[in-house]
């Protein structure tokens, strides 16, 4: 299936609300990106894993001042460059984190083919090229890191891991690297998984064992969705979608195609306090999983039996159809959002699709979608 290219224009069921709707997306991303709390991720501030489950990040917080004062913001002056080499970035964007526990954050960046990491004082940590450790490095790697890498004390032992994504085309045939805080390659990586591009990477615990999973999309064919415990073995009954993940006939089965900007995430969708793995395609549908491969049911009123089974079609008498003629959405570059938007108890779903019609797959523009975890859609957003 073609990539289709981004523009800016909003969709809904009913009417073309565009400054509404980037209003709405713009509060989201500024729910997101508020303060955690000021909490270091460090040994010191990190609380005990409770319920077998690892520590989460502390979550956003948004509220105003208690005292309600403003004040003037200080335009931004350049501190200090962080030397690199030629590497350009991509879009993978860099992490902050207390990655070796003494109490001072690092800069964690991923740039083409170079994994840096700078100390507090912009003094560099270690670096290493994509699929080496930092120990036996060459100076760059074949492949570019596009997503983020991803940062968290992974298996609970007071130190941060660092997993990045990388691209299978290259001449090193790997896609996948679990670092330590010191840049050395975990045991049992890097791996490859599948022989395309690893976009999009995710870490969260989801079969609540105390120990968090890789979780990565690839792009491309299917499967494309996989989960890999933290000794680079494959989670079982993953890769999906696979044939597990079909529903009994006449259901229609399960499919996927890849995704291209971090279509892959984690959350608590069912309430039972371990995360479930949401994975976005390249397809006029997305994944979502339990930790050990079972898709998510859809709400009984589906022709489809399951949520990897069913088109994203704007009217939902199609949707719950199962085909027909009429405007639908991809989720190509969609990052999957979990959120609980309406304050019930229950998580929903929030995803960006890129708008076509059965008739053409030319982009017509962005849609904004809110679903419950059933495929349901809350009031508002049918
Ligand atoms: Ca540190
Ligand atoms: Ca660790
Ligand atoms: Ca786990
Ligand atoms: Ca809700």
């Amino acid at each position: 299936m073609p990539i289709k290219n981004d523009r800016n224009q909003f969709w809904t069921t009913f009417v073309n609300l565009n400054s509404w709707l980037l209003a709405a997306i713009t509060i989201i991303i500024l729910f997101l990106s508020c303060g955690g709390g000021g909490d270091s991720p460090g040994r010191s501030a990190a609380p005990p894993p409770s319920n077998g489950n690892p520590r989460l990040p502390t979550p956003a917080v948004c509220m105003a001042s208690a005292s309600g004062n403003s004040a003037a913001v200080s335009a931004p002056v350049l501190r200090q460059t962080l030397e690199a080499s030629w590497d350009e970035n991509w879009l993978a964007a860099p992490a902050v984190a207390d990655i070796d526990g003494d109490g001072q954050m690092e800069i964690v960046a991923a740039r083409h083919s170079v994994l840096y990491v700078y100390r507090h004082d912009g003094t560099l940590f270690w670096k290493t090229a994509f699929g080496s450790s930092a120990s036996n490095t060459p100076d760059h790697g074949t492949t570019r890191m596009w997503a983020s890498p991803v940062v968290g004390d992974m298996d609970n032992d007071g130190y941060m891991e660092i997993a990045v994504g990388g691209d299978a085309d290259s001449t090193g045939n790997i896609n996948i690297s679990l670092y330590d805080y010191r840049g050395q390659m975990r045991p049992g990586w890097p791996r490859q998984f599948g022989s395309t591009e690893i976009r999009s990477i995710a870490a969260a615990d989801v079969d609540g064992d105390g120990v968090m999973e890789i979780l990565v999309n690839k792009t491309g064919e299917g499967p494309t969705t996989a989960v890999y415990e933290l000794d680079g073995s494959l989670h079982a009954n993953w890769p999906q979608v696979s044939a597990s993940c079909n529903p009994p006939s006449p259901a229609e089965a399960c499919w996927d195609f890849g995704g291209y900007n971090q279509n892959i995430g984690a959350g608590d969708l069912d309430g039972d306090g371990v995360m479930d793995v949401i994975s976005t395609y390249d397809a006029i549908g997305f994944g979502v999983f339990w930790g050990d491969g079972r898709p998510f049911p859809a709400n009984s009123e589906f022709s489809d039996r399951v949520i990897t089974a069913v088109e994203a079609y704007h009217d939902i008498a199609l949707s719950k159809q199962g085909w027909g003629t009429g405007d639908r959405s991809e989720f190509t570059y969609s990052p999957p959002v979990v959120a609980d938007i309406d304050d019930d108890g229950q998580m929903e779903i929030v995803l960006a699709g890129d708008h076509e019609h059965t008739n053409s797959t030319a982009n017509q523009g962005i849609t904004v979608w809110v679903l419950n975890i059933d495929l349901t859609r809350p009031q508002g957003w049918l």
